[in-house]
């Protein structure tokens, strides 16, 4: 089987590469990859090059996509702009990759009649009340909060109006929020890591008690999996493994593999528009047979804190360059104003 893979250098798309060459021996993966910031080709660079070529390019190019796309048998689409507070500052690049890239993507499956299976979110479905007991399941209605969950949001319905207009063979997976190995420095998880190995505390934006649902990046592929073999076209699957946690847990947790006193972090300035809490309800997911086997966040964190200490030449340069990044806004700040509840401020007019 003839895989493209789009965004393959990144954080998700390096991971599903490595464990599909490792457990499906009949695959050859071709990574199209623009090489933005947020991609490290050191992800691929050990991989057997007889089965994996890396063609640096813009997945916005049309007839780039189309070429490599009229050679695939299957597309797994992945690349985009994903960070959050990137996308405050420079909306425009997630329209143009998110949605502009994505129609690229539609466009050539459809007159190749390959099979697409396309990578989103659970942020377009906006975020729940911390009290709020609702999970997201493929009905809830798309609410998305910031530039980037829009520009998902939007990829979201090209991908279905391509499946009822041109009959594309498409599945759709919204996933929750993933950690593991090979995860840009400027996110959560691997921030926080790494400026404990730097002798720095961890930094927590607003009070911390935003709750975010947590899964190991393989169940993330291996669910990946498991809708291209399984599912059915045209549907949309939620990807999570209940491991709903505040990001003072994680913060805590991450303290007591370090050995640290637990609470010895640092409030920052809160992100605009940050999201109180997502939660996936993965039934559909689950229906096709997949279940998630990293269901201990600690012992997950505890493997990512090793594989970053084992690779500091693989994040030393991103992560000097997001601390640079954070230190143009990021301001110390007392854990006043709690995170709204339901119906509070950023409910009116929805
Ligand atoms: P990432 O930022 O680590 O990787 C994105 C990759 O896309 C990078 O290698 C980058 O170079 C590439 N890329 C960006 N613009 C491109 C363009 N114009 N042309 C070609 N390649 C381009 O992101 P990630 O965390 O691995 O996320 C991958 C996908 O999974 C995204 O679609 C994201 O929305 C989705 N997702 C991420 C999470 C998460 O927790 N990280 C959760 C759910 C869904
Ligand atoms: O230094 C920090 N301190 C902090 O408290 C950073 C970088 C983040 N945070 C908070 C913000 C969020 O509540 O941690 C939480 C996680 O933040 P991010 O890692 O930026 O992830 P999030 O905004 O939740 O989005 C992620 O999950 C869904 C991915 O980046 C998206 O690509 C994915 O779609």
């Amino acid at each position: 089987m003839r895989i493209l893979v789009t965004g393959g250098a990144g954080f998700i798309g390096s991971n599903f590469v490595r464990r599909t060459l490792a457990t499906r021996p009949d695959t050859r993966v071709t990574v199209l990859d623009k090489l933005t910031y947020a991609a490290n080709p050191a992800s691929l660079a050990d991989l057997d090059a007889g089965r994996c070529r890396l063609v640096e390019g813009d997945v916005c190019d049309a007839a780039l996509v189309d070429k490599l796309v009229a050679d695939a048998d299957l597309v797994v689409h992945f690349a985009a702009e994903s960070h959050n507070d990137r996308s405050l500052r420079e909306p425009a690049a997630f329209v143009r990759t998110n949605v502009e890239g994505t129609v690229a993507v539609l466009t050539a499956c459809a007159r190749h009649d390959v099979r697409l299976h396309h990578i989103s979110t659970d942020e377009v479905f906006g975020d729940l009340a911390l009290d709020d007991p609702a999970r997201f399941t493929p009905q809830t209605p798309y609410r998305p909060s910031s530039p980037y969950s829009a520009s998902k949001a939007s990829a979201d319905h090209f991908v279905r109006a391509w499946v009822r207009s041109f009959g594309l063979r498409a599945t759709i997976s919204n996933c929750s929020n993933n950690y593991g190995p090979r995860q840009h420095p400027e996110k959560f998880i691997p921030r926080q890591i790494l400026r404990l190995l730097s002798g720095r505390p961890p930094r927590v934006y607003g009070t911390g008690e935003n709750v975010r649902d947590w899964i190991h990046v393989d169940d993330h592929n291996d669910a990946v999996w498991a809708i291209i073999e399984r599912g059915e076209p045209g549907q949309t699957y939620l990807i999570g493994a209940d491991g709903e946690a505040s990001n003072l847990d994680v913060v805590r947790a991450l303290n007591r593999a370090f050995g640290r006193d637990a609470d010895d972090f640092e409030h920052v300035t809160d992100r605009p528009g940050h999201d109180r809490r997502y939660a996936i309800d993965a039934a559909s997911t689950r229906a096709l047979g997949w279940t998630p086997r990293h269901m201990d966040l600690a012992a997950g964190l505890a493997g990512t804190v090793d594989w970053y200490r084992a690779n500091e030449p693989w994040w030393r340069a991103a992560f000097d360059a997001a601390e640079d990044f954070y230190a143009a806004t990021e301001r110390r700040a007392a854990p006043t104003a709690r995170v709204p509840a339901r119906g509070a401020v950023r409910d009116v007019g929805n």
